[in-house]
């Protein structure tokens, strides 16, 4: 990585949009992955009226840590593009702890947060996002970031971008991450407009959050993937995995080596290059 890169990220608490996969290649991902979204709908349809944590469980599980049971998705985390500047980042050995996908646009989208995790990784400094753009992130349904605001308090992110903490967000919601509400004004923001397969990078206390315009403001939903990923030191706490039932998640080693081996990993989704990223 550039020095140049590194010292934008830690200024601005992001770096991106960057080419991952190559335009050809990303048509194809994003078609797979409207299949396999299909598919899920399909499935889940017939699960309806199944009991509530149970159904959930299975949604969840469609949508997260598809790396370790969809080779396509696990192939395109490897990616090179995207592990390298996440290696020059927070250093060669990696351990992603969690893939997310997401379908965002209209009314579905997340406020104002940080992805500091602090009821899931401990200590809960040493970690970083990515999110991967499957379809075209546009300015209706993409996701903004508040550049700098890993650096600020939460008094100055008051009185700089009109953002409220709101109390107790970081200790009661599943994850641990903080809230916030805008009380004034507008945020000095920036759109993550993304091709598909360009990808950004986030730091866990830069302050981000969907598009939220009405439903009828937009076509197709947003399809993004985020991947997160910490070093082998920290502990990925039992309740990052615990609402999924019925596969046994756990870390992946990402990049070198578990070492020390404070978690227990699990396999790749099954290995072998799949057509979708052949070069
Ligand atoms: O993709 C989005 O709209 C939200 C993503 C997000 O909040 C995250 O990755 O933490």
């Amino acid at each position: 990585m550039k020095s140049d890169d590194r010292d934008f990220y830690e200024e601005h608490g992001y770096l991106g949009p960057l080419r991952a996969v190559r335009p050809e290649a990303a048509e194809e991902i994003h078609r797979a992955f409207r299949r396999e979204l299909e598919a899920s709908h399909a499935r889940l349809s017939i699960r309806r009226l199944m009991p509530g944590k149970l159904r959930r469980s299975l949604e969840l599980m469609e949508t997260r840590n598809r790396h370790l049971d969809w080779p396509l998705c696990a192939q395109l985390c490897q990616e090179k593009a995207i592990v390298d500047p996440l290696v020059a980042l927070l250093g060669e050995n990696l351990l992603l702890w969690r893939t997310q996908i997401f379908q965002m646009g209209g009314a579905t989208g997340l406020d104002w947060h940080s992805d500091e995790y602090k009821t899931l990784l401990s200590p809960n400094d040493r970690h970083i996002s990515a999110q991967i753009a499957i379809s075209a992130a546009t300015e209706a349904n993409c996701v903004w970031v508040i550049p700098g605001s890993h650096r600020l308090s939460r008094d100055e992110l008051l009185a700089h971008h009109g953002l409220e903490f709101v109390i107790g967000s970081d200790e009661d919601t599943a994850f641990g991450t903080a809230h916030y509400r805008q009380v004034k004004g507008d945020p000095e923001m920036r759109s993550m407009l993304m091709e598909p397969g360009e990808v950004f990078i986030f730091h866990p206390k830069t302050i981000h959050r969907s598009s939220l315009v009405p439903e009828d403001a937009v076509g197709e939903k947003r399809i993004g993937m985020a991947l997160r990923a910490t070093v082998p030191e920290v502990t990925v706490t039992d309740t990052a995995f615990k609402q999924i039932y019925f596969r046994r998640d756990r870390c992946v080693v990402l990049h070198g080596t578990n070492e020390p081996a404070i978690n227990r990993t699990a396999s790749w989704g099954a290995s072998g290059r799949t057509p979708e990223l052949q070069r």
